[in-house]
């Protein structure tokens, strides 16, 4: 494991050494089957977050004049796809399965260099694409409806499930291949057309992702892929009058924008947005495995995940104890280019990001007055010069309503606060705006079972950390977190489709129902 590891480390670093020397190549949407500039001929640079003069690619800063014939292309091909029996559909998709298994360590390796994260965790991201592509496409053959009793004779009633139409996908950078596939692979498998957006930090992983779709054997404007910024392109998309259906993942503020533009047109809105993630540490705990799933909750993917431990919540009785050694485990992970095996927590993703963590540092050392435990630096000497790193950062004696307990940070900070009972650890953890994940270490099955019922998070978790969900259950949250929808599992298939409720009257005569018995 440790080997291959290695291994993986060594090839990525040569090749984005290699192709550092060659020219920067240009990438272009996909439009109607066609890999195409934008309009205006115009393109961003997308740059390697370890390394800032590592320029990986220019990509389409697209307009809405792109977004325009990418729907046109989705239009045209949406009587086709919808009427190619979803089986056949799901053929195709079980191919691109494949495709994304023998290239996954180069996806890998693009991933880490675009987005940051420590190659075993962008290895992480395509398996769960991966994974996302077999278990949807399974739907394939299944995308069950209904039949139900008729209230008078000779008279039949069913369900079928409809594709929405015309989708418009937004996904963000932290994932960003597993979730354009979260969003991508149920639109298709349900026989709807797309139009994809990926952010502007990491357009490469979903380019790839868009390509496997072209060698599947997708066919032409089926799926297009547009790039660009979010005022330009994204805002086209949302407010395209032929999109039917916009689905968005980010920050709860930009979600409310979606929201928003969706509702003067009637499209259908799906939103997945910030989180403010608890684990409950109880003094029955065991705490060694608690901190291993606090690290991993809270560092892994340097903290920019919206499923991160941000909070952890800890009885008094075992506080000093997590606390020290958390503490000690913190200052104890190597920050470094995600590309080198040793590295346990690579950079953030843009001087934005550094900003705005830093901003909650400084917050939370000032304003908040809380402790700073471990971390708390922006590094910038020697190797991190040219990137975006920041020291995994713990604030103890933290409490509820600090900014640094209630704000979504995105980066490699956690707030540690301590508590006295169950009840009062319950309260503080549904005590912010968001309900994404949340999490309970205790060896008593009756607190774990009590905290999974007064949570009000769409993910809970026993004994373990708050991240890691799984592509066959639901994905998403409660208050500001969502709308009321889950990605992944069966339940993203009401997203997708529409219902469409079918009478078959085989009386031969007028029934009419309330009315005639
Ligand atoms: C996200 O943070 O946006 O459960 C998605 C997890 C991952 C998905 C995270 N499987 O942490």
């Amino acid at each position: 494991m440790a080997q291959a590891k290695k291994a993986l480390a060594k090839n990525s670093l040569r090749r984005v050494q290699r192709t550092t020397r060659a020219a920067v190549k240009t990438y272009h949407n996909y439009i109607g089957g066609k890999w195409i500039p934008s309009e205006s001929g115009e393109v961003f640079e997308n740059i390697n977050p370890a390394d800032t003069e590592d320029v990986i690619g220019r990509f389409p800063l697209s307009t809405s004049a792109d977004v325009n014939a990418a729907v046109n292309a989705a239009q045209g091909a949406f009587d086709g796809w919808r009427n190619t029996p979803a089986p056949r559909r799901a053929e195709i998709l079980f191919r691109l399965g494949e495709i994304l298994i023998r290239n996954k360590e180069k996806y890998t390796a693009d991933m880490t260099r675009e987005m940051g994260k420590v190659l075993t965790e962008a290895g992480g991201d395509v398996q769960e694409a991966i994974d996302c592509t077999y278990y949807t496409a399974g739907e394939g053959r299944r995308l069950h409806g209904f039949t139900t009793p008729a209230e008078m004779p000779d008279k039949f009633a069913m369900c079928v499930r409809q594709p929405v139409g015309l989708c418009g996908l937004i996904t963000p950078w932290n994932f960003p291949m597993a979730i354009p596939s979260w969003k991508m692979i149920p639109a298709l498998v349900c026989g709807n057309t797309l139009v994809i957006k990926p952010a502007e930090d990491t357009p490469l992983s979903t380019y790839n992702l868009v390509q496997a779709c072209e060698e599947a054997g997708i066919p032409p404007g089926v799926v297009n892929l547009v790039t660009g910024y979010g005022e330009n392109a994204g805002a086209a998309i949302t407010n395209h009058p032929s999109l039917r259906l916009i689905s968005f993942t980010g920050s709860t503020e930009t979600g409310r924008i979606v929201a928003s533009a969706c509702a003067e047109r009637n499209a259908i809105c799906s939103l997945e947005m910030g989180g403010k993630n608890v684990i409950i540490v109880m003094e029955d705990a065991d705490i060694d495995l608690a901190i291993e799933g606090a690290l991993w909750g809270a560092f892994g993917t340097s903290g920019q995940r919206c499923t991160a431990s941000s909070r952890i919540v800890v009885h008094k009785k075992v506080y000093k104890q997590f606390s020290n050694k958390l503490v000690e485990r913190t200052r104890a992970l190597r920050v470094g280019n995600g590309a080198a095996a040793k590295t346990d927590v690579g950079p953030v993703i843009n001087a934005d990001a550094v900003r705005k963590i830093m901003g909650y540092i400084d917050i939370g050392q000032n304003e908040d007055g809380a402790t700073l435990a471990a971390g708390g630096k922006h590094l910038t000497k020697g190797e991190y010069a040219r990137g975006y790193y920041i020291e995994p950062t713990v604030f103890t004696d933290v409490a509820p309503d600090m900014r640094i307990a209630q704000e979504e940070i995105f980066g490699p900070v956690t707030a540690v606060i301590p508590t006295k009972s169950l009840d009062e650890a319950v309260e503080i953890a549904n005590g912010v705006r968001y309900g994404l994940s949340a999490s309970i270490y205790t060896s008593d099955v009756n607190r774990a079972f009590r905290a999974m019922a007064d949570m009000y998070t769409g993910i809970f978790y026993v004994n373990a950390s708050t991240i890691g969900a799984e592509v066959h259950l639901p994905f998403g949250g409660t208050k500001a977190t969502g709308n009321g929808h889950r990605e992944a599992g069966t339940q993203v298939l009401d997203i997708f489709t529409e219902w469409k409720s079918i009478y078959v009257d085989y009386s031969g005569k007028l029934q009419r129902a309330q009315i005639d018995s």
